[in-house]
């Protein structure tokens, strides 16, 4: 007999969608939106109705799989924890905890995915990875401008008389705010999107601009100069709720707005149109991830937050500068959940360096590597180098569903559970202030467990089992024991299956900022109590670009973009889909006019770094110098196109830098060869 029961989305995404499930004798048949959620209201993507396949997939992993000779052989869970715990000893007693180093991302939005940290902090410590392949950048930005970054809730949309999303894709990445932006639009509310591609979002616009990218600091900057200079800041919130204005002024009248046209490839009109659009608000600024991957990521953010302060928009009803919403996150009770006061020695690699750290650190190498919830060998930029590393690593451990690029390095693989084979607790800290309820709802396939089992078996043959003798419903508890004062329980969210969570819809609206002075930072201080020498806004440009690398440019001019594929979380989905199974190479008009290149060619892109082959597809009206390839390929179908990327790090944040990249293209003669 069908049942369907409420269950939620774990993927990394701004949505945080709430699922009704279909089940059937004990398997995930269907997986379909719940109407009864506030915001995402029963439509869900492609890749969450994927999640029955990745659960029912024969490409599961079912077993423990130990390489001998090469050669993947299965064993017992008995052996292979054995094995590891005893190794991860050993290294421990002879270099410390820190020679055993754990890679990891966000691929799953579990609460209970955070006892991972449990688990080293109690081990000693490790070597771990901080920093942001997402959105490092951004955050710091925001951090050092408002004191945190946090986003409108979604319905402050319906106050916006001006909507503006710069760099976000919505149409493809974050459907719910897309859904609000085309039913806004039906209102007559003007929407401008600015972004190099020409994509689903940007066709959705009134006006569109096709800003160089990297240079969205120095539009935002210029459309300040406008709005000062006809006078039309908000002077009220300017001179009582922000410090550092004059820093600002002072960088705006630095630079003539002729230069800004030429730098960005926006024209003075449409500069002084958006000048406008920032005048007649309130006006809501979606800013996506997109244009702060780059050098100068941090300064970009800061610049549009400035820009969003000048023009009156922060802490009113329809406008904002929204970007990431932390305020959900921080909700829950992480440190009793992690225990950060068990570790005793660390020692830090970013997330953009941990290959060159692991090569550079001969005196005190990692010894064994863990990777969960990650795909590093696919989703960490300058990927050669990424698996030369890895592969110097003695013992390498990967927790995963699937024979990911990064598992077939491995030494051992371990197979975790689905969504649905476990319970916990999901949230998003991007977008909206809701978490949702998921239940296990099928047994897991095979020998399957989950990273919380997993962690504990570890733990009881390490010597601290103990930290890890409470069931899943406890640990949910315990992280939502901050939340019990407003009500929040496990057992209410057991049975309303989602809940508010006590976050502002209008965030800084009683303009009192987290930030040192209590105020909005043009001038950050928190910047001078990290150590930069000040806390002005800079105006760079990126690193691959032709004022700072003009001969590297010489050779390889052409940016590529590495933007999120529509119907994968990154590198998840492409073994279940067919037709995703090739690399597509997005060549704008204007470069295979150049070039002589047509629709179907095979051409290699290239640079300093590596070369990736694919199939040709034109792409119109978006910047003319923009080669796009979508992240997340696997080696066996094509290749991931971080071969071509750099691993440098933002300006600020520790974040990345994957579209501050340059490229040259060739076209190839006879047809596209698969790498199999
Ligand atoms: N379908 C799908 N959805 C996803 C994901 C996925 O993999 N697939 N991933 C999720 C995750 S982890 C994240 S972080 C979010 C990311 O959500 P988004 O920020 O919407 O997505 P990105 O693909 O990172 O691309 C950002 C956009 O920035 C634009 N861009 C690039 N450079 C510049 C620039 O210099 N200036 C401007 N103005 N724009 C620029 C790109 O053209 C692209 O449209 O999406 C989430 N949602
Ligand atoms: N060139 C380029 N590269 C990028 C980006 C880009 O825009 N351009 N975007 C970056 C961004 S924003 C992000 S967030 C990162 C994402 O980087 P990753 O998070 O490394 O990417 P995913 O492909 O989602 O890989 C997640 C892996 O985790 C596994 N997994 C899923 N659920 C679980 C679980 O519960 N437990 C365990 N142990 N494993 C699980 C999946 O099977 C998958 O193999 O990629 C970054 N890389
Ligand atoms: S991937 Fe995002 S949009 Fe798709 S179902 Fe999951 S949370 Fe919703
Ligand atoms: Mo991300």
């Amino acid at each position: 007999m069908e049942e369907k029961v409420v269950s939620a989305c774990p993927l990394n995404c701004w949505d945080a969608c709430s699922f009704h499930v279909t089940i059937e004798n004990q398997t995930v048949k269907r997986v379909e939106g719940n109407h009864d959620h506030p915001i995402t209201k029963g439509k869900i993507c492609g890749r969450g109705r994927l999640l029955a396949e990745r659960t029912n997939s024969s490409q599961r992993i079912l077993h423990p799989l130990k390489k001998i000779n090469g050669e993947w052989v299965q064993i017992e869970w008995e052996q292979a924890l054995d094995e590891i715990a005893m190794r991860m000893g050993e290294v421990k007693s002879k270099y410390g905890p820190t020679a055993v180093m754990h890679s990891h991302d966000y691929s799953n939005n579990g609460l209970l995915k955070s006892l991972d940290q449990r688990f080293f902090n109690c081990f000693g410590g490790l070597t771990e990875v901080v920093g942001s392949l997402c959105w490092g950048a951004g955050i710091a930005a925001q951090t050092w401008d408002f004191g945190n970054s946090y986003s409108h809730a979604p319905d402050d949309i319906e106050n916006s008389k001006q909507i503006v999303v710069w760099g976000r894709n919505a149409a493809h990445t974050n459907m719910h705010l897309f859904t609000r932006l085309q039913k806004m639009k039906k209102k007559g509310i003007p929407i401008t999107v600015i972004d190099p591609m020409f994509h689903t979002t940007a066709k959705l616009a009134d006006r569109y601009v096709a800003v160089r990218p990297g240079m969205d600091g120095w539009l935002a900057l210029g459309i300040v100069k406008v709005i000062l200079e006809k006078g039309w800041q908000d002077t009220y919130f300017i001179e009582n709720f922000t410090h550092g204005f004059k820093d600002l002024e002072k960088l705006a009248a630095s630079i003539k707005l002729e230069e800004i046209e030429v730098k960005t490839d926006v024209s003075r009109e449409t500069i002084v149109q958006l000048a406008h659009t920032y005048r007649s608000g309130p006006t809501s600024t979606f800013l996506g991830l997109g244009m702060q991957r780059y050098k100068n990521g941090g300064n970009t953010i800061r610049l549009i937050d400035a820009l969003a302060a000048v023009s009156g928009n922060i802490g009113i009803p329809g406008g904002g500068c929204s970007y990431g919403n932390l305020a959900v996150g921080q909700s829950f009770n992480k440190q009793e959940l992690t225990l950060p006061h068990k570790r005793r020695e660390v020692r830090h690699f970013t997330r953009m360096f941990q290959a060159e750290e692991i090569l550079r650190n001969k005196e005190l190498p990692v010894e064994v590597l863990f990777i969960t919830r990650s795909n590093p060998l696919t989703q960490v930029p300058d990927s050669n180098r990424v698996r030369q590393a890895f592969e110097s690593v003695p013992t390498i451990v990967v927790v995963d569903q699937y024979m990911t690029d990064s598992a077939e390095i491995a030494d051992y693989v371990l197979p975790c559970t689905t969504v649905f084979e476990e319970e916990d607790i999901y949230y998003a800290s991007m977008y909206h202030h809701y978490i949702n309820y998921g239940k296990k709802l099928v047994p897991p396939k095979g020998e399957a467990k989950s990273d919380l089992e997993i962690w504990s078996m570890l733990a009881e043959r390490l010597g601290f089992g103990e930290e890890f003798h409470y069931t899943a419903e406890e640990f949910m508890e315990m992280g939502l024991s901050s939340l019990n004062k407003h009500g929040i329980t496990l057992e209410k969210l057991k049975q309303e299956k989602f809940l508010e969570l006590p976050v502002e819809s209008v965030p800084w609206s009683d303009r009192k900022f987290q930030t040192p002075s209590g105020k909005y930072e043009f001038t950050s201080l928190s910047a001078l109590q990290e150590g930069f020498t000040d806390g002005r806004i800079k105006l760079a440009f990126p690193e691959e670009s032709a004022e700072n690398e003009p001969e590297l440019v010489k050779k390889y001019p052409y940016q590529l973009l590495t933007i999120h594929p529509l119907r994968s979380n990154h590198s998840q989905s492409h073994h279940l889909i067919s037709n995703m199974q090739t690399v597509v190479v997005q060549v704008s008009d204007v470069i295979a006019k150049n070039k002589g290149i047509l629709s179907g060619d095979e051409v290699e892109i290239f640079n300093q770094r590596g070369s990736l082959k694919g199939e040709v597809k034109i792409i119109k009206n978006g910047h003319p110098n923009v080669i796009n390839v979508d992240e997340g390929q696997w080696h066996k179908f094509g290749g991931s196109v971080n071969v071509l990327t750099p691993s440098s790090e933002s300006d600020i944040g520790q974040g990345s830098t994957f579209y501050d990249c340059k490229v040259d293209i060739q076209k190839l003669n006879g047809s596209l060869s698969r790498v199999t």
